[in-house]
């Protein structure tokens, strides 16, 4: 039981069904504080509830992110109706405040939400059966096919620059150069592994400027664990953590999907020897998001699938390398240099993607259909 937050009281300003029993931390994230609060229900049975604090320090305007949020699962929630799905397991349903917000703000300032439970279902660390990875490409598929009709401009920009990798590069430069936990001697290779690969840190973002990649609405934070996978079906029922949904490019969704699940190791593994690019994890992945997405992606969309993998794990690896060096102020860590041994899988797998691109490319047009 969490001490710093008065559940017992926190929870009276959301519209929630029972007598509250308890909160506990709950799941892996490292941006939220997420709880799952278990309320009692007259008839005995046990109600469960996401519950989560929004990292404000993150997200500096969480009421335009709580609106991103309310008109993306109602826009998902219509579309799911119509095709005769369950609205309250496939996509994510808010729990309106006392004053009918999808929010509440505590007198301490702190943004508070709350989700239905999606029961019968779990989020994964690694890939632990092949079937649930190919389900959660097609859960990705087709969260861009429903979202593919969303107008882009209702949507506020949660994180400015987001997968901007040129200006993350530039961030990761500047924590260089302050040095500002003094962690700099105990990195230099890692230091020199970014800087020989700077050049390519712009190469989606020169081809937006060239107009050669479509805009889309992308979810931006596409790893294993934010993939509901149903505990019978085996299906990607429902993609969670909507913080990020923002304009942006199919790639980067696609890439931070194989960059998370395409290694057959923990994100954190020490043991690099365990870290790598698996191929057939990458098959499995892209034959599902291709069926879902495959027809709608462009010829420059597809020629980069590969690269964007590359990409987006080299800048995860820069991001977790660039928080190390700035004393650990972003990602929540759970042990001493847990950053660090994040920066360490990133760049292991951005090495052995190098070595497998071609085995990359041909997998891709293995799948596609036109
Ligand atoms: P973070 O932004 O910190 O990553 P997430 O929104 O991804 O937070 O939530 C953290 C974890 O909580 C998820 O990986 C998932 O296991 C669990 N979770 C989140 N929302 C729900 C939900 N509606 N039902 C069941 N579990 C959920
Ligand atoms: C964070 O919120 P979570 O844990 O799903 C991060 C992602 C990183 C990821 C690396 C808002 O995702 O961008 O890729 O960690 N989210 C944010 O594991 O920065
Ligand atoms: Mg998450």
């Amino acid at each position: 039981m969490e001490n710093k937050w008065n559940f017992k009281e926190l929870v009276k300003n959301f519209d929630f069904e029972g007598e509250f029993i308890e909160a506990n931390r709950y799941g892996h994230g490292h941006i939220n504080d997420t709880f799952e609060a278990r309320f009692k229900k007259e008839d005995g049975t046990i109600r469960r509830y996401i519950m989560q604090r929004i990292n404000t320090s993150i997200f500096k305007t969480p009421e335009n992110l709580m609106e991103n949020i309310e008109n993306i699962t109602e826009h998902l929630k219509k579309k799911i109706i119509q095709a005769g799905g369950n609205p309250e397991r496939e996509t994510l349903n808010l729990i309106k405040s006392l004053d009918g917000k999808g929010f509440y703000k505590s007198e301490e300032g702190d943004y508070w939400r709350s989700y239905i439970f999606i029961e019968g279902a779990k989020t994964y660390q690694v890939v632990e059966n092949l079937n649930h990875f190919y389900n959660s490409g097609k859960a990705l598929g087709k969260f861009q096919q429903l979202l593919s009709d969303f107008p882009a401009s209702k949507l506020h920009e949660t994180i400015p620059n987001f997968h901007n990798t040129e200006k993350r590069y530039q961030d990761f430069m500047e924590a260089v150069k302050l040095n500002a936990a003094g962690r700099l001697n105990e990195v230099s290779a890692e230091v020199e592994f970014v800087m020989e690969r700077a050049s390519e840190a712009n190469v989606l973002v020169n081809l937006i400027k060239e107009g050669k990649l479509p805009i889309r609405v992308s979810h931006n934070d596409t790893k294993f664990n934010n993939v509901m996978i149903d505990d019978v079906t085996n299906e990607g029922i429902c993609v969670i953590d909507l913080d990020t949904v923002m304009p942006g490019l199919s790639l980067y969704d696609f890439g931070d999907s194989i960059r998370s699940g395409a290694n057959p190791a923990e994100e954190d593994e020490i043991d690099l020897s365990k870290v790598c690019m698996d191929l057939e994890l990458f098959e499995t992945y892209t034959k599902g998001y291709l069926e879902m997405a495959g027809e709608s992606l462009t010829e420059t969309e597809i020629e980069y699938l590969p690269f964007s993998a590359k990409l987006m794990t080299f800048e995860c690896g820069m991001r977790f390398l660039g928080d190390f060096l700035n004393g650990d102020t972003y990602f929540k860590i759970h042990r001493e240099k847990h950053n660090l041994d994040r920066a360490r899988t990133q760049f292991k797998m951005v090495a052995d993607m190098e070595n497998k691109l071609e085995e990359m490319k041909a997998i891709v047009r293995k799948y596609i259909i036109k």
